[in-house]
């Protein structure tokens, strides 16, 4: 007999498509929370159920239920909105949620801290502006991330068009959403042939686990795409989109002390013209839907199948069931992942002016009013917004006649000097962590500038200040802001302590190993500021720190996800 299923995958059989009994829990007047299946289900539907943890232990002193409020997370493949979408969200998060707009590290929109009776409202609202939150969450293929490209907009055009379709394509078909939000009329639940026919793609109980795909025009690795479930790397050859180098198996998350559980970047398995995209895509998502893992969900992740069973015989599974006969892989080279930022100008001669917004937060701050002033770019501009997979945002397609309008609005509210950053910070991220996520061991983005201040001093001592190098800190190993991919990676492993992990490419392209464990941000400073120095007086020409570190022995090279955690010691 089999290991038993998850439990999760009960609650998906029993939902009837997702509709669980989240209508009866929203009704519920007694408590800010809905029932504990639902909790579940409401994430396909692209909200989170979450409570304060910062009021945690005084409400349970208090004896009162945690302080519940939901999260909401958009839809929004390629991070692609319009100036009245953005109003629209920003009038949401005022009205429903706590006033601040956060920009995902998957170019998507989250509001946090909005309470059951909100909700539904919410999530109306955010419709409200042809705009969903279906498949945000959820054990199905999730926002499809598109790269920025803000010089050729017919390229961009194409890579967006296939971003659109695949996510269209893999959205699930349930009605549950419209009928729960929106107040849709109630469709029947199962037709005379079964329940396959309501979703064609996922069947009754959806995939084993999350799924992430992107795509990505080199050299700039923006949307990490080798940390993707399936990634599209665009092949551009005489100036046209030739196809894509197909990319399967990246994921980040693992868990502390549990070595069966690892990081692991995409393998490279063919190439594909721009007409399969689709059936390669259905191909790799029902492989994962037959094979994925429904008993462990800490091994539910397509890197975990592919790693059971062998890239080669993932490859034959797509080449079957696409009828796509991938070809040999082309030629690419990444250059970096972070984002390009100030002004750039495309082919067609409209601007994209990408702002540096720390950890993606939108909010007012005394010195910076980032919020209204976004809302007042928002009311002068006719382009349109792109949310980058960096947690930075671009406003996008500005015309000649109109960028002083922009750039006045940027000057008056304090939005430019963001871009005076450090390039350390400039290459940085954090996930969300405390205080809403119930993941969290360790603080991160309310942590993380303060420790770049720090850490700026020390690299400007070093004689450094001008050198770029990523850094991303997580408040736990999921791994949210990819920080297994930065050249300094921090991941959070209790209050105030974090392992260090160093040595990954600067483009995305090579895990880091693990450094130091457990440790404060004194250690943390003494950890690095020797290998700041070390770094500058022993690089080679154009020797990325990650690279460095690896070259001088510092720390060991990751070959494979599987290896993440070999016992090899580092200095
Ligand atoms: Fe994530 C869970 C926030 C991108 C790997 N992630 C969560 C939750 C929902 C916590 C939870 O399950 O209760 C976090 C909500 C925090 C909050 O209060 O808002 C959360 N993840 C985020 C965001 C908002 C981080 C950010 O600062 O931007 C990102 C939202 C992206 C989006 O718009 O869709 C976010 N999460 C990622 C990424 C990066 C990516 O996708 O490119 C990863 C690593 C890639 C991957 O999936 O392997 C990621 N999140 C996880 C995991 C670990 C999954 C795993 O395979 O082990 C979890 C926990 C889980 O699924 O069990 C998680
Ligand atoms: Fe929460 Fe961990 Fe993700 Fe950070 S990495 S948002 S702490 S789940």
């Amino acid at each position: 007999m089999g290991a038993k299923l998850s439990d999760v995958e009960r609650i998906k059989a029993a939902s009837r498509h997702l509709r669980g009994t989240l209508l009866e829990s929203l009704a519920d007047p007694v408590s800010g929370a809905i029932a504990e299946d639902d909790t579940q289900l409401s994430k396909f539907h692209g909200t989170y159920q979450q409570d304060d943890r910062d009021l945690r232990s005084e409400r349970k002193r208090q004896r009162l239920e945690p302080a519940y409020s939901f999260m909401i997370r958009a839809r929004l493949p390629g991070g692609i909105c319009s100036p009245e979408q953005w109003l629209n969200m920003d009038r949401v998060a005022a009205e429903q949620a706590n006033g601040s707009i956060r920009l995902t590290t998957r170019q998507s929109f989250q509001l946090h801290g909005v309470i059951k009776s909100k909700l539904k409202a919410a999530i109306a609202g955010i419709n409200r502006a042809m705009m969903d939150t279906i498949a945000a969450c959820g054990d199905v293929n999730r926002n499809v991330m598109a790269p920025t490209v803000h010089t050729l907009t017919g390229l961009h055009r194409e890579v967006q068009a296939h971003a659109d379709a695949v996510s269209t394509h893999l959205k699930p078909a349930t009605n549950a959403y419209y009928e729960i939000w929106l107040d849709g009329e109630k469709l029947p639940q199962e037709n005379a042939t079964g329940d396959i026919d309501v979703e064609p793609i996922y069947g009754r109980t959806y995939l084993p686990r999350k799924f992430k795909i992107g795509f990505v025009v080199p050299p700039q690795n923006d949307t990490d795409i080798f940390s993707q479930d399936l990634g599209f790397i665009a092949i551009v050859e005489g100036g046209d989109l030739a196809g894509y180098n197909v990319v399967v198996g990246g994921g980040m998350g693992m868990s502390h002390g549990e070595p069966e559980t690892y990081p692991r970047l995409g393998d490279v398995i063919g190439f594909c013209g721009p007409d399969d995209v689709l059936a390669v895509a259905e191909a790799v998502v029902t492989t994962q839907r037959d094979f994925g893992d429904r008993t462990n969900r800490k091994h539910a992740r397509l890197k975990y199948t592919i790693d059971d069973r062998s890239v080669e015989w993932f490859r034959e599974q797509v080449i079957e069931r696409s009828g796509v006969q991938l070809g040999s892989p082309r030629k690419f080279a990444f250059a970096g992942n972070g984002d390009v930022y100030g002004w750039q100008q495309d082919d067609a001669g409209k601007w994209h002016y990408t702002l540096f917004i720390e950890n993606g937060r939108v909010s007012d701050r005394s010195d910076r009013p980032l919020l209204t002033g976004l809302r007042k770019i928002a009311q002068a501009h006719d382009g349109e917004f792109r949310l980058t997979p960096n947690q930075n945002l671009t406003i996008s397609n500005v015309a000649t006649e109109d960028k002083a309008k922009i750039e006045a609005l940027l000057g008056e509210f304090k939005i430019a000097n963001t871009l005076q950053a450090t390039p350390l910070r400039l290459h940085s991220m954090a996930c969300v962590a405390f205080p809403t996520c119930g993941l969290a061991m360790a603080e991160s983005e309310r942590y993380l500038p303060s420790l770049i201040d720090k850490l700026d001093a020390a690299l400007a001592a070093a004689g450094l200040a001008d050198d770029a190098i990523t850094i991303r800190m997580t408040g736990c190993p999921n791994g949210c802001a990819r920080p297994y991919i930065a050249e300094i990676g921090l991941v959070g492993k209790g209050p105030g302590t974090y392992n260090l992990y160093l040595g990954a490419g600067f483009a995305g392209d090579r895990l880091g190993a693990l450094y130091r464990e457990n440790i404060a941000e004194a250690e943390i400073l003494a950890a690095l500021e020797p290998l700041f120095a070390q770094y500058k007086s022993e690089r080679q020409a154009d020797e990325r720190f990650g690279s460095f570190l690896i070259r001088s022995g510092v720390v060991r090279e990751i070959d494979a996800g599987r290896n993440f955690h070999a016992k090899e010691q580092n200095a």
